[in-house]
């Protein structure tokens, strides 16, 4: 594969205006710094599309679309429910600021955010393929959007770092099973739901959390699903693993 920073550079030479794709769950891990520093450098316009926003309370999206509206214009869709797609072709159009001609618009973002949906949602078509295992978009394709809008597709190209099993886990790039440390991977949905929405993991494991303690959590999580060993014990890889299942398939929201 070319590398990625080839491929982000020419891309965001190339376009007339950027999409910056973000997990609506992860807004701050999801972004990233060296592309917005070279879009912002090559004074591009740029729009921060906060996707997934059916995976998250209103509450949460708008305060993250507040924060981050201070950096660039911020929408917040759903490439699958097909929310929130019209107003970002208003965006793109106003951004853009060319009159009559077609406009080139880059779609950047990591692996499984959501790129290719999102360019599916303003189509109002399926005419970039997705899929949830990461990494399917494989080359830059160029989809068409009607109304002067012509997008460009990337593979998520932004590398991580081998080592972050946590934001692999978290976008779902890798499986329970591939994750190296499950557990660990568990402990912090657990402890990022704690924080941001200790009610919804409370009621989805049917769980009363006493404590801000990410294992007593776990521990519980295991009991009420009965997921015990011969001696009585937790199974505490089989509740990761289930935990980390929910998460990646949407039913865990913040
Ligand atoms: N709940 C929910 N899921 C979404 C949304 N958008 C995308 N997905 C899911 O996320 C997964 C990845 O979507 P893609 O559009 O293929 O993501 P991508 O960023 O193009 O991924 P790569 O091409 O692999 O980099 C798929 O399973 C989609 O169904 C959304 O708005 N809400
Ligand atoms: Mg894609």
């Amino acid at each position: 594969m070319t590398s990625y920073k080839v491929l982000v550079r020419d891309v965001i030479k190339k376009a007339d205006v950027l999409l910056e794709v973000i997990d609506a769950r992860f807004p701050d891990e999801t972004r990233n710094n060296e592309v917005e520093k070279e879009i912002i450098r090559l004074k591009k316009p740029f729009i921060i599309v906060i996707n997934k926003c059916d995976l998250v309370s209103k509450d949460k999206l708008e305060k993250t679309k507040a924060r981050l509206s201070r950096i660039a214009p911020t929408v917040f869709v759903s490439g699958k429910a097909r929310f929130g797609t019209t107003m970002l072709r208003h965006q793109i159009l106003a951004s853009a600021c060319i009159k009559g001609q077609d406009i080139l618009v880059g779609t950047l973002g990591y692996p499984n955010v959501g790129k290719s949906s999102v360019i599916n949602g303003v189509t109002g078509r399926h005419r970039a393929s997705t899929s949830p295992v990461s990494g399917h978009t494989k080359g830059v394709q160029h989809v068409g959007a009607g109304s002067r809008i012509m997008f460009v597709d990337t593979p998520g190209v932004i590398p991580f770092d081998e080592n972050d099993d946590y934001v692999q886990g978290l976008l779902g790039i890798k499986d329970a099973t591939h994750l190296k440390d499950p557990i660990g991977v568990a402990l912090k949905i657990i402890e990022k739901m704690l924080v941001e929405n200790k009610t919804a993991l409370e009621v989805f494991y049917n769980v009363t959390l006493e404590t801000q303690d990410s294992y007593s959590g776990l521990e519980l999580i295991g009991k009420q699903c009965n997921f015990l060993q011969k001696k009585g014990e937790v199974d505490e890889m089989r509740t990761a693993i289930r935990i980390i299942n929910d998460w990646q398939t949407g039913l865990l929201l913040i």
